[in-house]
Formats: structure tokens, C-alpha cells, sequence
């Protein structure tokens, strides 16, 4: 048997994708309550009112105009107000999690919710006692909740009048943020992940398409410190407070595959792993820069600001676990190549071995084994793969069917990797499979994007009596959960 009995199956969700009710309850906007809808043809927008009055928008990602001031507009809809009202569902969603047999669940904390603009001196109470219900609830069905305390959602006033990340000033917010966490929460959870995705900021410079220049990369590298260094703090506080917090850090896991065998390929495959991969992971899990930092600072001339005290917070912040998402794979090539991908955050040459999702996103299982085995040899810490699954059209059928056999295919595949990676030696300690219950997708802010093995009825327009329904692939898994990974 590949998988122990104490294995930690379950899925996954964050705050601003599922819970909706973003203005109750004394809850602060995050940036993806400006965020428009998109598709995999339409960017995703982010709405304001400029400094004369006028509305405007600007693709995701953009900065908006000097003078502006973030803005919810009438005439657009906003997907994650309501997510799929996890706020008023959470109690039935966990018994569903629970009848599929879970023994993990992982969802992010609002930080809006609990501080609405992200530098008051006290929390707000109503915000502390949802999570804390939540968390209650999960106990009840025996399911070890998984805390993601930064799913993107920095506070939206935070990013005005802060500047956001790029501001030192964050480290303290975010810290004050995560130790009230760590202290509210104390005996209800023990698994916590700092940040989200935290090489993303990097990552998504160079890749899919993306050609970033040197000032991209001054803050990117800049941000990503200021992060880095309130990971180690909370690091440092979680275990003060409860020395059994287990805290990991989380990376986007792309597998990175040269497109040929031209050394020029390996070479350059090689430093892709090392700019987007390991240079996140090496610093939480070593707690110092790796040797090649200074090789990527220099190319995009870089200056940093990090301080001494920095450096002694990050070697004494090493993170408990590595986490990842892994969706798929991609192709660095120096060569040109007219065969190419195009999709949402998927781009880049073809890889005419593997399947791609109705999003361009490659399908390859075997990616997962190469990353969970490359990156175990590194650090030698037990491993999670707190996101992986196929984003897919799903029909509700007349009888409440869903019929999402793509789906299980796709997760078996996934599944039985693992199990290979595990009889090959990695400590693999857990699997969340991502959108558990359906949600807004983070990408393309599409509700039909769907993840689930429970479907929501919400469309894209926000109609749907938001009833949740029991796919194929719940059934499915919840004997997969029963028999340890066995019965596939
Ligand atoms: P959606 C980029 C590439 C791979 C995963 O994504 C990514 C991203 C950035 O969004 O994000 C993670 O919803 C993220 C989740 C997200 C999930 O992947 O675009 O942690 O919030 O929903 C899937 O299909």
C-alpha cells in the first residue's frame, strides 16, 4: 500500500473564491471586489473612478491611473461578492466533506475580515467568530482544517493607501494579522501556510508569454522579500504560541521540461526552475538566498532593501512543510516553434506528448511525480500537494446528476503518480484537491470553470438558487478515501 492510513486526504478552497457575503458582517474589500468577471477569451478587469469622476477599468494586473481610487461600478458584476455563499453554507459544505471522508480541509482566513483595512491595532470580533464556527465545525466532523492565512486577498485599503506590498510597513500588518490567527485559533488548527502561491509574483514575469522588464522585476523581488520575511516571523510567532503548529510555505508547482535536447534548452529549463521554483522554496525551507539570488538580482538590476535583522529572521523562519499546487507542465525552448498553447495563464510551445484542458492547461500526471521527487531530494521535508485538478464544463443534468468522468480520470492519474513518487521514498503527507465544492476561479473569475466533486448552481451571471449537488467523482472519491488510495 502506497498511501498510510493516516494519509491526509481532503480539497481545498480559499476565502475570496468561496464565501461571498465580501461586505458582511463588518468585512473590508480585497482586491477581487473590484475584479470583474472574465472568460479564457476576456481578461478579467479591475474597476475605478479616476480623478475627474469618471469610471474606468484596467486589465487585472495593471496599475491603475495616478490619482484614481478603486471602485465597485454599477454597470459591471463582480463574481466573488457572492462566491458560492460558503458564509451561509459552510455548515451543509463540511457535512458534504465529511460524507466523502475527509480528513483534511483547506480554506483560506479573509484578511479584511478580520482586520477590514488591515492596520487596526484589534480584530473585528464578528470576522474571529465565523472562522472560529467554521473551524468548530470541522471538528465536529473529524476533519483537520489546513489554514492558508494570504490567498491573494491583501485588504484593498492597504493596497491604496500602502502601496501594498511593495511597502516594508506589510510585514507588521500581515504579522499581526497571522498572531491573531495563531492565538484565536490555537487547539482548532494545527496546519497553517503562510502565503499562497508566493512565487507567482516572479514567476508569472517571464512565463506564458510574459516578457517583464527591469522595473517589474525591482518589485517583484522587492515584494516577494517584504513576504518572505513576514513568513519567517509568523514562522518564528506560530511556534512560540503552539510548538505542534505545523506551518509550510506554498508554491505554484509547474513541472519545467526543455524543448529539446540542445544544451542551450537544458540550460535555460534549468535556471526557469531555478527563478520560479526553487528560489521561493530555498528561502523558506533554508531560511538564506540561494547561491544563484545573486546571478537573477543582476540580470534585471536589481537592489534590494534587506536588512540584517532580515536575514537573522529568515534562518530562524524555516517553514515546517513545502506545499504546492501542481495543474501542469511547460516547455522552456530557446528555439522558435509555430506550435504553440494559448489559454489563461498557459501559453508557450506545445508539448505534443500530453492532453490539454478546455483552458490550454497541459494534463501531465506524471509532472507530478518528477516535481514530488525532485524537490523531496532537495529538502528532505515533508510534502503536500495542496492543489491539484481539472478545471471542466460540467452539465447538471435533470435528475441532479453531474456525469464528470474527465474528472476522475484525471485525478486517478494524478493519484496513482503520487503513489509511485511515495513508493519511490518522498514523505508525501496529504492531498487537497483544489475547488473541492465549486467556486469563482481565480484566473478567469468564470464560475463554469468548475473543480468540484460538489456542484454549486451558480452561473456567470450570478443566477442559481445556489444549491449544492453530488457529482460522480464524489462517489468516486469518497471510496478512494475509504480504501487508502486503493480502489481507483
Ligand atoms: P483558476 C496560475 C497558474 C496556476 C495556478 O486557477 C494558479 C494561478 C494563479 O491564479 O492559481 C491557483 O481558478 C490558485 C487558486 C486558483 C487555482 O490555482 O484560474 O491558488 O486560487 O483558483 C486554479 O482555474
Amino acid at each position: 500500500m502506497s498511501f498510510q492510513e493516516n494519509f491526509l486526504w481532503g480539497g481545498a478552497i480559499a476565502a475570496n473564491q468561496a464565501e461571498g457575503a465580501w461586505n458582511e458582517d463588518g468585512r473590508g474589500p480585497a482586491k477581487t471586489d473590484v475584479t470583474t468577471g472574465g472568460s479564457v477569451k476576456k481578461p478579467r478587469y479591475v474597476t475605478f473612478i479616476d480623478k475627474d469622476g469618471k469610471p474606468g477599468k484596467v486589465i487585472n494586473g495593471q496599475p491603475i491611473p495616478e490619482g484614481a481610487k478603486y471602485a465597485v461600478l454599477d454597470d459591471y458584476y463582480y463574481p466573488n461578492h457572492d462566491g458560492v455563499d460558503f458564509y451561509h453554507h459552510y455548515k451543509e459544505d463540511i457535512a458534504l466533506l465529511a460524507e466523502m471522508g475527509f480528513k483534511m480541509f483547506r480554506l483560506s482566513i479573509s484578511w479584511s475580515r478580520l482586520y477590514p483595512h488591515g492596520d487596526e491595532d484589534q480584530p473585528n470580533p464578528k470576522g474571529v467568530e465565523f472562522y472560529r464556527s467554521v473551524f468548530l465545525e470541522c471538528k465536529k466532523h473529524g476533519i483537520e482544517p489546513l489554514v492558508t492565512i494570504w490567498h491573494f486577498d491583501t485588504p484593498l485599503y492597504l493596497e491604496e493607501h500602502y502601496g501594498g506590498w511593495n511597502n516594508r510597513q506589510l510585514i507588521d500588518f500581515y504579522v499581526r494579522f497571522a498572531t491573531t490567527c495563531f492565538k484565536e485559533y490555537q487547539g482548532l488548527v494545527k496546519y497553517w501556510l503562510t502565503f499562497n502561491e508566493i512565487n507567482n509574483t516572479i514567476m508569472m514575469l517571464n512565463l506564458f508569454g510574459n516578457h517583464a522588464g527591469d522595473k517589474e522585476h525591482q518589485q517583484g523581488y522587492q515584494q516577494l522579500h517584504y513576504q518572505f520575511v513576514a513568513s519567517a516571523k509568523a514562522v518564528q510567532i506560530g511556534h512560540e504560541i503552539d510548538p505542534n503548529n505545523m506551518i509550510g510555505c506554498m508554491i505554484c508547482g509547474i513541472t519545467f521540461y526543455p524543448g529539446t535536447c540542445d544544451p542551450q534548452d537544458i540550460m535555460a529549463n534549468r535556471h526557469m526552475w531555478e527563478k520560479s521554483i526553487f528560489y521561493c522554496g530555498d528561502v523558506q525551507c533554508k531560511g538564506k538566498y540561494p547561491t544563484f539570488a545573486k546571478r537573477l538580482w543582476n540580470e534585471h538590476h536589481v537592489q534590494l532593501d534587506i536588512t540584517e535583522q532580515d536575514l537573522e529572521d529568515l534562518r530562524n523562519g524555516c517553514v515546517d512543510m513545502y506545499t504546492f499546487s501542481y495543474y501542469m507542465s511547460s516547455i522552456e525552448t530557446t528555439h522558435e516553434t509555430d506550435d504553440m498553447v494559448s489559454g489563461n495563464f498557459a501559453a508557450g510551445a506545445r508539448n505534443p506528448y500530453l492532453t490539454y484542458s478546455d483552458w490550454g492547461w497541459a494534463q501531465d500526471p506524471l509532472g507530478l511525480r518528477y516535481y514530488l521527487e525532485m524537490i523531496y531530494d532537495r529538502y528532505e521535508k515533508p510534502l503536500m500537494v495542496v492543489e491539484n485538478g481539472l478545471g471542466a464544463y460540467d452539465t447538471l443534468e435533470e435528475d441532479g446528476s453531474i456525469h464528470d468522468d474527465y474528472r476522475i480520470d484525471y485525478l486517478r492519474d494524478h493519484i496513482k503518480e503520487m503513489g509511485k513518487a511515495i513508493d519511490n521514498g518522498v514523505n508525501l503527507i496529504g492531498y487537497t484537491t483544489w475547488g473541492c465544492i465549486d467556486l469563482v476561479s481565480a484566473g478567469t473569475g468564470e464560475m463554469r470553470k468548475r473543480y468540484g466533486f460538489i456542484y454549486v448552481d451558480k452561473d456567470d451571471q450570478g443566477h442559481g438558487t445556489y444549491n449544492r449537488y453530488r457529482k460522480d467523482s464524489f462517489y468516486w472519491y469518497k471510496k478512494v478515501i475509504e480504501s487508502h488510495g486503493e480502489d481507483l
